[in-house]
């Protein structure tokens, strides 16, 4: 169970709970333009010629009532499987997305440069305020788990979905191509183009155009429709998906290039939900209205008659639906480490075998860094960390120990004499910002090199003079294995400087193929160790202990 003590309580459950959507103003004008401009389009083409023709019956096989019709167990059961996952991939979605409420088509995540924020919060200025600060409050009956800053839990939700979102979607599309059912939804001639613009004259008009019955075919602007949700929203959802995760960014930064970089996939990622909940909107208002019960027994019965079964299934089948929200609400607040491991279990071993084999290779220019670094955690407030600030850090020692040959404690001069290497760098935050960094400082392999771990060594955990979120010292695990690979440092220096106190002087972690939790600030000592399973409450780091976060977040 997740406690609810005051400490909770104030994260979860924000004084401040106002909900508003701010958008770029250009942005409205362009989107009302455009929509503005279909519809006095149809209008004029309506006032001057009158509606255009629809045929009563499908128009792309006008002739062929044998082509495919009726619809297959596999189509039912995708048809109810696919909303149920994807309804799921929104509630938890959106309780990620306020963990960060702001979207932009830029990487830097300069405050101000957003096009579109859920937060009536403009940054301040003249004092810190971190992207934890920033998170907003989502009821739980619109998000999952919803409440504020329950991103751990959502990712759980949404990954633990994605799968089954995606085990769907390559049946359907299998099971498509493979019959003769991808007649109905894949248009073969531009012709269809025109004639979903007479079909669109008829909607923007409000007149109902000629109704096919579904179980033989569809009108045009249905067919693309259908198409574009199965063969573009869909893999856009994946792609812009995959586009967020350091492991691809930072090994092929060329990637997320292809969506305008990575915070324009994230944009585009929302946008796609958006697309989906707008489908379903207006998918579910032409099912009720153009002859509900007979169309509930197309999709859940497979049956082509105005039999009431139909829909009261169907009712039971949405039942489920909001059922399965109930209970991923129930599982998030009561069995929080369940659902964690349950993920684990799934992502880990494939993670070990796909994106954490890649290897950071990143060269953005000097010109590249970003002018605004948002800060996250809380600062130190331990005495020695102060007076260590106030004497510029020369009576610091970095302690080194645990299972090494050689424990070591070293001064600031002796770890810069250990050599020094600069990397520019896109940091990606769990929450969703990310911002591009010059970090200077040593290898890790150097150290590694100098303590010379035991062989029973496995883990390197480093510990924090800066307390967590819910109270105790911050600290995270990596395995030897992963701070052995390329970008991965003890960084002293940020942007040719040292370590600014709020980004972690005198002493934080770079690991360049993870989420920015991973790298510890205000380093205090490092140790290896077996296991992480021996440290805290054994899940690998402070954010894995209290706040369900994964061991490996790749993604
Ligand atoms: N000690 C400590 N280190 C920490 C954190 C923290 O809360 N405490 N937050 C982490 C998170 S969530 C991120 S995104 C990065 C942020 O680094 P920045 O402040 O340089 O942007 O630091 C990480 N290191
Ligand atoms: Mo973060």
């Amino acid at each position: 169970m997740i406690s609810f003590d005051a400490a909770h309580k104030t994260v979860h459950y924000p004084q401040d709970r106002r909900f508003r959507i701010w958008v770029r103003p250009s942005i409205l004008i362009g989107i009302a333009a455009a929509i503005a401009l279909l519809l006095f389009a149809a209008w004029i083409e309506f006032g001057l010629v009158g509606l255009p023709y629809v045929s009563p019956i499908p128009q792309v096989y006008p002739n062929n009532f044998a082509g495919p019709h009726g619809f297959p167990l596999w189509v039912r059961y995708c048809h109810f499987f696919n909303f149920l996952f994807v309804m799921m991939l929104i509630r938890s979605g959106l309780s990620i997305l306020m963990d960060h409420p702001r979207l932009y088509f830029n990487d830097d995540c300069t405050p101000g440069s957003e096009w579109i924020r859920f937060t009536p919060i403009k940054v301040p200025r003249d004092r810190i305020w971190t992207a934890k600060d920033d998170a907003r409050y989502i009821s739980p009956l619109v998000g999952t788990p919803g409440y504020r800053h329950t991103i751990g839990i959502a990712r759980v939700w949404h990954f633990i979905d994605v799968h089954g979102f995606i085990a769907t979607g390559i049946l359907f599309i299998v099971m498509l191509l493979t019959t003769e059912q991808w007649k109905r939804i894949v248009p073969t001639s531009p012709v269809v183009l025109a004639q979903a613009w007479n079909t669109f004259v008829h909607y923007a008009t409000f007149h109902l155009p000629p109704e096919p019955n579904g179980f033989y075919g569809y009108n045009a602007l249905q067919q693309i429709a259908y198409f574009t949700v199965v063969f573009v929203f869909g893999p856009l959802a994946i792609l812009t998906g995959i586009a967020m995760s350091p492991a691809v960014v930072n090994h092929f930064p060329r990637y997320p290039r292809i969506f305008g970089g990575r915070q324009s996939a994230r944009s585009i990622h929302f946008l796609t939900m958006l697309s989906f909940f707008g489908f379903l909107v207006v998918h579910v208002a032409l099912v009720v209205m153009t002859g509900f019960k007979r169309n509930m027994n197309h999709i859940v019965m497979g049956t082509d008659d105005a039999n009431p079964i139909g829909m009261w299934l169907g009712f039971v089948g949405i039942g489920v639906v909001v059922l399965s929200w109930v209970v991923a609400h129930h599982l998030s607040w009561h069995h929080p480490r369940g659902l964690q491991h349950a993920l684990k279990s799934v992502t880990y071993p494939m993670q070990l075998l796909t994106l954490n084999r890649l290897v950071p290779q990143q060269h953005y220019s000097d010109q590249q860094i970003s002018p605004y670094f948002w800060p996250n955690g809380k600062m130190p407030v331990r005495e020695d960390w102060k007076r260590l600030v106030e004497s510029g850090f020369r009576d610091f020692r970095l302690k080194v120990g645990g299972l090494v040959e050689n424990p070591v404690e070293l001064s600031l001069a002796e770890i810069t004499r250990l050599g020094h290497v600069e990397h520019i760098t896109m940091h990606h935050c769990i929450q969703g910002w990310s911002g591009i960094a010059k970090w200077g400082g040593i290898p890790i392999k150097t150290l590694i090199d100098l303590v010379r771990p035991k062989p029973e060594a496995k883990v390197v955990a480093f510990f924090s003079f800066g307390e967590a979120l819910y109270g105790d010292a911050y600290y995270d695990t990596q395995s030897i294995e992963n701070v052995l690979k390329a970008e991965c440092l003890l960084a002293l220096e940020m942007n040719g400087r040292p370590l600014p106190e709020v980004y972690g002087a005198p002493l934080r972690l770079r690991v360049e193929n993870q989420l920015g939790y991973k790298m510890v600030k205000w380093i205090e000592r490092i140790e290896f160790v077996e296991s992480e399973k021996q440290l805290g409450a054994g899940e690998g780091g402070k954010n894995e202990d209290d706040e369900y976060f994964d061991l490996l977040p790749n993604i």
